[in-house]
């Protein structure tokens, strides 16, 4: 019999457990809050473990991303010489798949699952799964030879890797972020790089050609170098030349699509189709399969959504943004002026660096709604923004948001918080903010 043991009984957890029993293991679970096993774990193979003592025919540990490795467990179970990986290391040491690996800052989620529609489309059989919310082990233990994974991949995941060598990868861009959880910048960066520390030259590495410390670090790598950008024209890879996307490769040009046919707006967006695009095509994906899955693809819901242009102003759903980090990363990425609505339920987080952020990025106006409006609103004094407005719903921010902005602006839903004070989920707010905004006649 083979004992392993898991670490964190959330969505990566539970996925995790499912796969090692489908393996064969017995299988002791750990989470620091109390937790009872699903029904379908719930036979003797998987037993609850206490973490007490620590079983000598322990083969491997399986962590949770978000568990730190200074963890007291995980420093014993080290101690006790008993591997402990996450479950990107026990797939890469356990089954042999051509794996797509995807990381960076912004974007990883919109550009692994476009890169899963253009497999799609191209009918390759491929599983989509990671830090997306879909367990990468219970992928593979039921997956065909063959099968493509495409993996999104945090800095979480890769931080404790040492052997994962994905066939294909990216980091689309690199900006500080979780910068409390890894202690700094460096160490930031140093997990992210992860992605490519095993490339062959067998391998192929995605880079972005407008991020020079990703340049830097590409140029460290054995692997064969593809590019991307939306600044430059390059003498291989994806860019944008004359308003539209375009792969260069053996010296000739393909359009695959004019940006204007592309549902998916705004230039965060084209890095991330630019990035999505080189990828697939360094797969063996053909030019048409590429260009219908990039014309039908319309982003994912309630995440910088693109919701068109209305009464002249340019709106985004991004509902999903419930935390400061990810507001963040949809103010930085709708570049140009524009008006925020925020605020809803209070989960004890600050303000203060958010608007600051949101000054610097053009937020001219913010609207604020729910049970944070107030302490949202003396933040956003402080970060210097000069029209700052109350409304009860999002009817009432539509409106606000149109009549203190001009022609072109974007009008952004990003608020920072959950939705739990006003709606059910981040998903209702969303579909609500979208049914007002359609209301409002369309325009070019
Ligand atoms: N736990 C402990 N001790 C700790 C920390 C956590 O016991 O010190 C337990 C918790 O009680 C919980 C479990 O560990 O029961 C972990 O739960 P979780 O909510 O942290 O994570 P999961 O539900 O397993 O979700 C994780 C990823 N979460 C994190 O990396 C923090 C999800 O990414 C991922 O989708 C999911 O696995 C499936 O693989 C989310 C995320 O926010 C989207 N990722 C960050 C990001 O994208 O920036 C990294």
């Amino acid at each position: 019999m083979r004992y392993a043991a898991v670490i964190g009984y959330g969505k990566n957890g539970q996925a995790n457990v499912e796969a090692l029993l489908h393996m064969g293991y017995q299988v002791r679970v750990y989470d620091d809050s109390p937790i009872s096993l699903s029904d379908s774990d719930g036979d003797s193979s998987a037993v609850v473990w206490t973490g007490k003592q620590i079983p000598d025919e322990l083969e491997v540990v399986i962590k949770s991303p978000g568990i730190r490795m200074d963890h007291s467990l995980i420093q014993r179970l080290i101690q006790a010489n008993i591997p402990v990986v996450t479950d990107v290391e026990f797939f890469q040491t356990n089954f042999d798949f051509p794996v797509v690996g995807i990381t960076g800052t912004n974007g990883k989620t919109t550009t692994t699952t476009l890169v899963g529609e253009i497999f799609r489309q191209a009918k390759k059989e491929a599983c989509v799964a990671g830090n997306i919310g879909v367990g990468i082990l219970p992928c593979a233990v039921h997956a065909k030879e063959g099968t493509w994974f495409v993996l999104e991949l945090s800095s979480f995941q890769l931080e404790s890797c040492a052997h994962f060598q994905p066939k294909i990868s990216t980091i689309i861009n690199l900006r500080p972020d979780h910068l409390a959880w890894h202690g700094g910048y460096e160490a930031y960066k140093a997990a992210k790089i992860k992605i490519w520390a095993n490339a062959s030259s067998d391998d192929i590495i995605v880079v972005n050609q407008d991020e020079p410390e990703l340049v830097a670090v590409g140029r460290e790598s054995k692997a064969k170098i593809i590019g991307f950008s939306i600044e430059k024209e390059l003498e291989e890879g994806c860019f944008l030349r004359d308003n539209a996307l375009v792969y260069r490769e053996n010296g000739s040009t393909v359009v695959i699509a004019k940006l204007d046919e592309i549902p998916l707006k705004g230039r965060h967006n084209y890095q991330n189709l630019a990035v999505a695009v080189a990828l697939s095509r360094q797969a063996g994906v053909g030019f048409d399969p590429i260009r219908k899955a990039i014309l039908s693809f319309r982003g994912i819901s309630h995440r910088f959504e693109w919701l068109g242009m209305h009464g002249k102003r340019g709106f985004f759903n991004d509902s999903k943004g419930t935390n400061t980090e990810a507001s963040v990363a949809a103010v930085q990425a709708v570049v140009g002026r524009k008006v925020l609505i925020g605020g809803g339920y209070d989960k004890g987080e600050e303000f203060g660096e958010f608007f600051e952020v949101c000054h610097r990025n053009q937020v001219h106006t913010v609207v604020l709604m729910g049970e944070t409006a107030p302490k949202m609103k003396e933040a956003a004094k402080r970060a210097g923004i000069l029209t700052i407005l109350d409304a009860s719903n999002l009817k009432e921010a539509v409106a606000l948001s149109m009549e203190n902005s001009q022609e072109d602006d974007w009008i952004l839903l990003s608020p920072a918080c959950a939705s739990w004070d006003q709606y059910k989920s981040y998903e209702e707010r969303g579909e609500i903010f979208r049914q007002v905004v359609m209301q409002i006649e369309e325009t070019d």
